[in-house]
């Protein structure tokens, strides 16, 4: 068995450490197993890699707590044996997708910032095991998180039993890099007393007892976070439009020039638009965000990022390997914390974040679809992007304006679900252009949209559907043809083509 000796100060604890084998046959069906994890960063996987071998042998299932998304130890193991029931509150994974549309899982898609919260004044249910991967563990029980906080601290602190794995491919040096602050629930709560991104307002570690912890498992399995893919010729026009856009922000006297703090979404776009910046004449710049990526090491090399302020850092392998080769370094920019934390509506809105994420369709009010394809099937889910819309100093929505080889409009007359509504989106950016709608009433903005973000291919359908909507409503405030506002998901469904 892999020693984890010297990562556990406790020396009662040394008698807890077992197989993943044997935690794995301890759980029982139908158990919740809330779980570190966010992105594919501190996931435990050891113990769902057994549970899923023994889940081969002896089909059952339990339900699934994490911060977000998982690596594939986790959620696609536990999917591909059909062995996860429920899941919550975020997910990325193919089979787990296909098993939340066919049916077999019930996936509760819920604001990060607040699965914290549900889980703990149990709306959700009791958690009956929280397990966490740890870099250590201190003499008092508590655990040194490793590269991400997601829900783990709450997690830990609703649960009686607690199963730590320690992954001994996680540094030691990340210990300091966390700041981990749970709030009291109301009546009791009290304001978070961030006011800049790198302000650290909580401990090092996860608080835990030795009671506590049931079982600690050695694991030696890495990250496995994604290769970075080469940046598409769309997010670079559309990383172009924000800088161009937040320039303009300056240039008017509403952002200082060092902006204010970026939150950046996951994917192609993101990635394109933090590159935008590592190239571009911004310096001090600062981060409150969930995910810090590679962008952010290119930026801290460059001498423009002061501090970025995140729940996960979930860079590519190489990336990792740099931040490994050099932690003492980039330690200094980086601050971890619960993603209640990272998330939060009254910090973001404090610090006036610039929240830039991705949409899978808007329509031509401004209105987004985040979640949903063509209106039923479910994608990922919401992730952080309404914890930071709904609050942000300016909020950016981005979209190929189109999908599937252009077979589909992500402009629409009508989003056939909504995840983001008309009132909290400020700009919408596609490749064709920026469409800012702040101070637009709907009419204007439909013409915005339509004119700067929508396809050509598009764009005399739109504009044919907006002007019957007008006269056939007498310039109602918000023209719409009711019955055939989601016809253009229709053709695509029956077709595979909207232009059909
Ligand atoms: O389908 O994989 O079958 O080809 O949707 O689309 O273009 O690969 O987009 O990976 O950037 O993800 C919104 C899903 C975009 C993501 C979303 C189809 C398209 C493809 C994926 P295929 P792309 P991306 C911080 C913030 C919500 C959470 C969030 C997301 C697939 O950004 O999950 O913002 N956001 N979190 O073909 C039909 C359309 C379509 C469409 C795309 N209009 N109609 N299909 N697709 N547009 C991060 C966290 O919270 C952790």
């Amino acid at each position: 068995m892999i020693d984890i000796s010297d990562r556990i100060r406790n020396e009662d604890l040394k008698s807890k450490i077992v197989s993943a084998e044997e935690v794995a046959n301890w759980i029982k069906p139908g158990m919740t197993i809330a779980c570190s994890g966010f992105t594919a960063s501190a996931y435990p996987k050891a113990v769902p890699l057994a549970l899923a071998e023994r889940m081969k042998k002896d089909p059952f299932q339990v339900n699934i707590w994490t911060g977000a998304s998982t690596g594939p130890e986790l959620d696609d193991a536990l999917a591909a044996v059909h062995g996860i029931k429920g899941r919550l509150p975020y997910q990325t994974d193919k089979n787990l997708r296909d098993d939340i549309n066919n049916g077999t899982v019930d996936y509760l898609d819920l604001h990060l910032s607040e699965s914290a919260q549900l889980s703990r004044v149990g709306y959700l249910g009791k958690i009956d095991v929280a397990l966490v991967e740890a870099c250590a563990i201190t003499e008092e029980g508590n655990l040194i998180p490793t590269t991400s906080l997601g829900n783990a601290a709450s997690y830990v602190q609703s649960a009686d039993i607690v199963i730590v794995e320690i992954n001994t491919t996680q540094p030691l040096e990340l210990e300091g890099m966390h700041d981990v602050y749970i709030p009291l629930d109301p009546p009791n709560r009290l304001p978070i007393p961030i006011v800049k991104a790198n302000d650290r307002v909580g401990t090092t570690y996860i608080p835990c007892t030795p009671d506590k912890i049931k079982f600690i498992v050695p694991c030696d399995i890495k990250d496995h976070t994604r290769d970075l893919t080469p940046i598409d010729d769309n997010s670079k026009k559309m990383a172009a439009y924000t800088l161009e856009l937040l320039h303009a922000e300056i240039k008017a006297g509403r952002m200082p020039k060092n902006l204010l703090p970026l939150q950046s979404g996951v994917g192609n776009v993101a990635n394109a638009v933090l590159e935008g910046f590592v190239e571009g004449d911004m310096t001090d710049l600062t981060v409150y965000t969930e995910v810090i990526q590679d962008a952010m090491l290119d930026l801290i090399d460059a001498g423009k990022l002061n501090f970025a302020s995140g729940t996960a850092f979930s860079p590519s392998p190489a990336g990792m390997d740099r931040f490994y080769k050099d932690v003492d370094k980039y330690k200094k920019y980086l601050l971890l914390r619960p993603q209640e934390i990272s998330n939060s509506p009254e910090v973001v809105h404090r610090l006036g974040v610039i929240a830039m994420n991705t949409a899978i369709e808007v329509d031509i009010y401004g209105n987004v679809n985040s979640t949903h394809i063509t209106g039923t099937k479910m994608m990922n889910g919401i992730g952080g992007s309404g914890d930071f819309a709904r609050n942000a100093f300016l909020t950016i929505f981005y979209t190929p304006s189109v999908a599937k080889g252009g077979k589909i409009s992500s402009v629409v007359p009508f989003c056939s679900h909504i995840d983001h509504t008309e009132h909290d989106v400020d700009v919408i950016i596609t490749e064709q252009g920026i469409a800012d709608l702040r101070g637009l009433a709907p009419r204007p903005r439909a013409l915005e949209i339509i004119n700067k973000c929508a396809h050509p291919d598009y764009r005399d359908e739109l504009l044919d559907y907006y002007n019957r909507a007008l006269v056939e409503t007498k310039k109602a405030h918000t023209p719409h043809l009711m019955d055939e506002a989601l016809k253009f998901h229709t053709r695509f469904i029956s077709t595979g083509d909207m232009r059909k």
